[in-house]
């Protein structure tokens, strides 16, 4: 044996042994693809069941259009809008979409309504992304404790999708503290304490006859530094009477967080209720204007059969769904994918 395959032989192994090592790497390698696999198309499965109200009523409205015109014509372009609309898409959008697939029909010369789908779900992706890129990932980083403030009306599904979130995040590895800052309903810490322990996280309790949700936060902060957790997670309550009392409340929770921890919180996310549709919108520009927000989680997508809200939030409140709510179990929060969306909406009418 030659002086350089000793050293090797030295170095990493023998010839046999550097083999297996390779082998081994390759099937951990195809293993990790298949089990990556078979979670896309776990994810793409719940969307598909979450979505199933909108699709349903989408894809039999354009079934309908299509079967009702033997053309594509201005009546054509009346009656689509008009799904549209019934879709939840604000009217400013069902326009850009109504103009853009006119132009597109023209160009490409398409007469036969059977094509209209495929030009639709084209249309809402290029609508969705502006061409840019949609990061949903939240701004949870190694090294640091890591806050998420969780805001929204009463009943929107704050403390489920808290739940939810702190389980994904248990699993990726970090150790989660949730406070109980809804000081309101001696319920909400309640059911706060049955889904921490469900999903494995810590919790934080306001005193009895604490009033102040500062005070919870406060508290909060001491027992993740001290413990090193590596998220806080922050359930507030959501009363949403009087916007001044909602602003000084909010502003009170930052200051106390921004005072003891640098630039937090570092996610601030509205929990939005789909089925609520325009008003949805509404509650989401009175919260914006009470404190800084950095995404939605939109919440029971799976009860509403206007599937088109998503689009409506992103265009008139200029945030991005960062979660979708899709169910009531656990795993049922999936990260927002417009892929996955526009497929489960679309599902049946393009192929
Ligand atoms: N179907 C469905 N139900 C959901 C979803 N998210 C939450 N819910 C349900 O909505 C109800 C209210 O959820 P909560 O998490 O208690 O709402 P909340 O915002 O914390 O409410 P308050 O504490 O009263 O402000 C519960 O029954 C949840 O199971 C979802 O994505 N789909
Ligand atoms: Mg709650």
């Amino acid at each position: 044996m030659g002086f350089w395959s000793n050293l090797k032989d030295k170095l990493f192994g023998t010839r046999e042994e550097r083999l297996a090592k390779k082998q081994a790497k390759i099937e951990a390698k195809e293993q990790k693809k298949l089990a990556k696999e078979l979670e896309k198309n776990n994810k793409l499965d719940n969307y598909i069941a979450g979505l199933s109200k909108s699709n349903n009523s989408f894809t039999e409205n354009i079934k309908e259009l299509q079967n009702k015109h033997n053309k594509i014509d201005e009546e054509f372009f009346e009656d689509l809008e008009e799904i549209l609309i019934m879709a939840d898409i604000s009217i400013k959008l069902v326009n850009i979409i109504i103009n853009e697939c006119k132009k597109e029909v023209k160009i490409e010369n398409i007469q036969d309504p059977k094509l209209i789908g495929e030009i639709i779900a084209d249309k809402l992706f290029t609508i969705y992304t502006s061409n840019s890129i949609i990061d949903t990932s939240l701004n949870v980083k190694k090294g640091r404790l890591n806050v998420i403030l969780v805001v929204g009306v009463n009943g929107g599904g704050k403390t489920t999708s808290i739940s939810k979130i702190a389980k994904k995040l248990i699993d990726d590895g970090n150790k989660v503290l949730i406070a109980a800052a809804d000081t309101f309903r001696a319920a909400a810490v309640e059911q706060l304490d049955f889904w921490s322990q469900k999903v494995g996280a810590s919790i934080v309790k306001p005193a009895q006859n604490e009033v102040d949700p500062a005070a919870v936060v406060y508290k909060a902060i001491e027992k993740a530094q001290n413990e090193k957790f590596d998220v806080l997670i922050i359930d507030t309550a959501g009363r949403l009477q009087n916007k001044v009392n909602l602003m000084n409340e909010l502003a009170k929770i930052n200051k106390v967080l921004g005072n003891k921890i640098e630039n937090a919180p570092h996610e601030s996310l509205l929990v939005l209720d789909a089925t609520t549709g325009q008003n949805g919108v509404l509650q989401a520009k009175i919260f914006k204007e009470a404190t800084p927000l950095t995404g939605i989680i939109l919440t029971k997508m799976d009860g509403t059969s206007k599937g088109g809200i998503v689009l409506t939030i992103k265009d008139e409140i200029g945030l991005s769904v960062k979660y979708i709510g899709l169910g009531e179990k656990v795993d049922d929060l999936a990260e927002f994918d417009l892929d996955s969306y526009i497929y489960g909406l679309m599902k049946g009418l393009v192929d």
